[in-house]
């Protein structure tokens, strides 16, 4: 029989799992994902963006880039206690993972790099698991965030190597691939994914598939994002993600990533309760609660609420262990 996690797939053989008809592959996706993970529970995270925007990218997608003309305000970098009480907070309100943004290029060894270490501290005695995105690391400010207690680093490819060159010029695929590296070797899970929507083709999508899993290891986790349009940036007219291609991509990412959390990320808010369900159907079990991701709505705690009452989903426990046994088993 085939091994199931593995990181030796060729380009063709992700191809046929994703045009694969797609009733069938959310049924084998449906399978893996009972297999190794609990399908009754659904991991709820928070972000918080502790520096907003005034960012020096030129990401087509976003709205933190300064040379946009869009509606966020510029917000320096937040301060410790505040982002503390935040963190209490939507632990209290039952979110197990809390993520910090930052409208960074990359870390730089100052004062404010000294401030997101503290918070990294608190939150980490809070007892959530911390995640930071804050742009490019170098090793040793990876081995910091990891002597802090980091848990996760997010940083995403977002799309081809190919197709990242008309989305972004100011930095290469290759830079992301080095920060990757320098999480993983400071020990850091390594939170992955990317965006759907970005005017890539199929091909540009399994491509980005074909990177994910096959690093050294599966990123522990794998967010999907379908593009929140944003006016005043370049991308504010594309098309709407048609939601059976963020189904087709999660249960792909599922099928060839078994135990990763797939986040259902970006998006939500154009999504109706059943297209939603059909992602938690179809691989993904972790979500960003609260009415705001970084800069663009979310739906509200309430409506998150009665969606996981509706389709009799809980939330996942803080550190869960996995199903070690489980996973023995189907690995002998
Ligand atoms: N500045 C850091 C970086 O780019 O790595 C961290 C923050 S950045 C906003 C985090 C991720 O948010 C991006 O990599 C991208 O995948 C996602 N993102 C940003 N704008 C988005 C949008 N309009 N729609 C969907 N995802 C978006
Ligand atoms: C990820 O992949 N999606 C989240 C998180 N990682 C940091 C961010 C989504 C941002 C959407 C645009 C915004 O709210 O600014
Ligand atoms: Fe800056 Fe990150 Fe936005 Fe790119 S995605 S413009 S790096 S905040």
């Amino acid at each position: 029989m085939q091994k199931e996690i593995r990181n030796d797939y060729t380009f063709e053989e992700i191809q046929n799992i994703y045009n694969t008809p797609l009733l069938e592959l959310v049924f084998k996706a449906a399978t893996l994902h009972r297999k190794y993970n609990d399908t009754g529970e659904v991991q709820v995270c928070t972000l918080l963006s502790i520096k907003t925007g005034g960012c020096t990218e030129d990401c087509a997608y976003c709205p933190q880039a300064a040379r946009y003309n869009t509606d966020v305000e510029v917000q320096p970098l937040m301060k410790k206690e505040a982002v503390l009480e935040y963190a209490q907070k939507a632990k209290e309100a039952g979110s197990t993972r809390f993520c910090m943004g930052a409208a960074w290029r990359e870390v730089r060894n100052n004062r404010d790099f000294d401030r997101v270490l503290e918070m990294v501290k608190g939150v980490n005695e809070i007892g959530m698991e911390v995640c930071c995105t804050l742009g490019m690391l170098t090793e040793e400010q990876a081995q910091k965030l990891a002597d802090a207690g980091l848990y996760s680093y997010n940083h995403n490819l977002d799309t081809s190597s190919e197709h990242y060159e008309s989305i972004i010029s100011t930095r290469t695929y290759d830079d992301r691939l080095q920060t990757l590296d320098n999480v993983r070797k400071a020990g850091v899970t390594v939170c992955c994914g990317g965006i759907i929507g970005l005017g890539e083709t199929h091909t540009d999508r399994i491509k980005m598939l074909h990177t994910l899993v096959n690093m050294p290891a599966h990123p522990d986790s794998v967010p999907i994002n379908a593009l929140v349009p944003v006016k005043g940036t370049p991308l504010a007219n594309n098309p709407k993600v048609d939601i059976w291609d963020m189904v087709r991509m999660i249960a792909t990412a599922r099928i060839l990533m078994p135990k990763t959390m797939v986040r259902l990320s970006a998006g939500r808010t154009d999504m109706s309760l059943s297209e939603q369900a059909l992602c938690f159907m179809a691989g993904a079990n972790s979500i960003f609660a609260g009415d705001k991701l970084l800069t663009t709505p979310n739906p509200s705690f309430d409506d998150d609420n009665a969606m996981f009452q509706l389709l009799g989903l809980t939330p996942r426990k803080a550190f869960k262990e996995e199903k070690q046994y489980l996973r023995e088993l189907f690995e002998a």
